[in-house]
């Protein structure tokens, strides 16, 4: 593995999972990272990312640096070309070709301005990392992708046991707008999962679709949490009207009444939540939310551990 930026970085996904589900066995094996160094480099806030990402480097015996580059940092520069007489003063070229040259492998948090759909779908912030960067790129959530949430999230339904469960993805409310990378994600790699997939959102709030090719999408919501195995919540802005947050009819907020539709279905979710706004405290509380942050550490791992391997063989 040369980067992790989206599923096409991982090969073949289920052969992926398997083997993250069996590095549980051995989770400390200090000696494969031992003498390299992982930079996670912060653009927004992080606590799962950051802490899961910081414990797997930490078990596969890497040195850690963290640089959280907003309020750290120079102020950067993205434009190319800019002439540099106003407030930002360092370019982002500068900045990752430096960083990198202290670093084995560089992993960073970006997301989308949500102003301007077709910088925020260009990628350009990853995309610039990945191009100056001397050393091998993990997103830790780009502006529309957030595969190391993704893996983890095939690892936790790989773990239930169940052949071919029902995944109902569900748009739920929020206060503010928010990115499509969780759910862009998720999308991108269940389909190289055994999996029956509906995704259920109100209108005004349909995905790029890229994403949700071939997958069927219901605007009632109770309809597509009937005998759903999973039910995978997160609030998105619209892609359409790009950064708003179209009104929305009824009460998307779920609760036990909406799960007891399901097949006794598990309540998943990405974190942070907002408590009784996404879903109430009584389906949060008796979900497998916990289940797939502890996750995180072990999808984290098998990718750093796949890109230390192949930094090895090209030595
Ligand atoms: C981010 C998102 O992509 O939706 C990160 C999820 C891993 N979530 C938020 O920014 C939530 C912020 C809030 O105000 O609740």
């Amino acid at each position: 593995m040369k980067k992790f930026i989206s599923v096409d970085d991982a090969g073949d996904v289920k052969a992926l999972v398997d083997e993250a589900i069996n590095l549980k066995k051995t989770v400390y094996t200090p000696e494969l990272g031992r003498g390299k160094t992982i930079g996670l480099v912060f653009l927004n806030p992080s606590l799962r990312t950051r802490l899961s990402t910081h414990r797997a480097a930490l078990n596969l015996g890497m040195d850690v640096m963290v640089m959280n580059l907003n309020n750290d940092g120079w102020n950067i520069e993205f434009q190319d070309g800019a002439v540099m007489d106003g407030g930002s003063q360092e370019h982002i070229k500068d900045a990752v070709k430096v960083m990198s040259q202290y670093c084995d492998i560089l992993g960073v948090r970006s997301f989308p301005g949500l102003k301007n759909r077709e910088e925020d779908y260009n990628e350009n912030i990853m995309s610039d990392f990945v191009k100056y960067s001397d050393v091998p790129v993990v997103s830790l959530e780009s502006a529309t992708l957030h595969p190391l949430q993704s893996l983890t999230d095939m690892i936790t339904i790989k773990e239930s046991g169940i052949k071919r469960p029902k995944i109902a993805v569900s748009w739920a409310p929020h206060p503010r707008v928010l990115p499509q990378a969780v759910t862009n994600s998720f999308l991108q790699w269940v389909k190289h999962t055994d999996a029956e997939v509906v995704l259920t959102h109100p209108k005004g709030y349909e995905l790029k679709e890229e994403f949700t090719n071939g997958i069927p999408i219901i605007n009632n919501q109770q309809e597509a949490f009937e005998g759903a195995d999973f039910v995978y919540a997160k609030n998105w802005s619209s892609y359409a009207h790009y950064g708003e947050k179209p009104d929305v009819e009824g009460n998307w907020t779920i609760d036990d009444k909406l799960m007891s539709l399901t097949n006794n279905g598990k309540f998943m979710h990405c974190l942070p939540i907002r408590r009784n706004v996404v879903a109430t405290d009584s389906v949060i509380d008796n979900s497998i939310v916990y289940k797939q942050a502890k996750n995180r550490e072990i999808g984290a791992q098998i990718v750093l551990k796949k890109i230390i391997q192949s930094i090895d063989n090209s030595l």
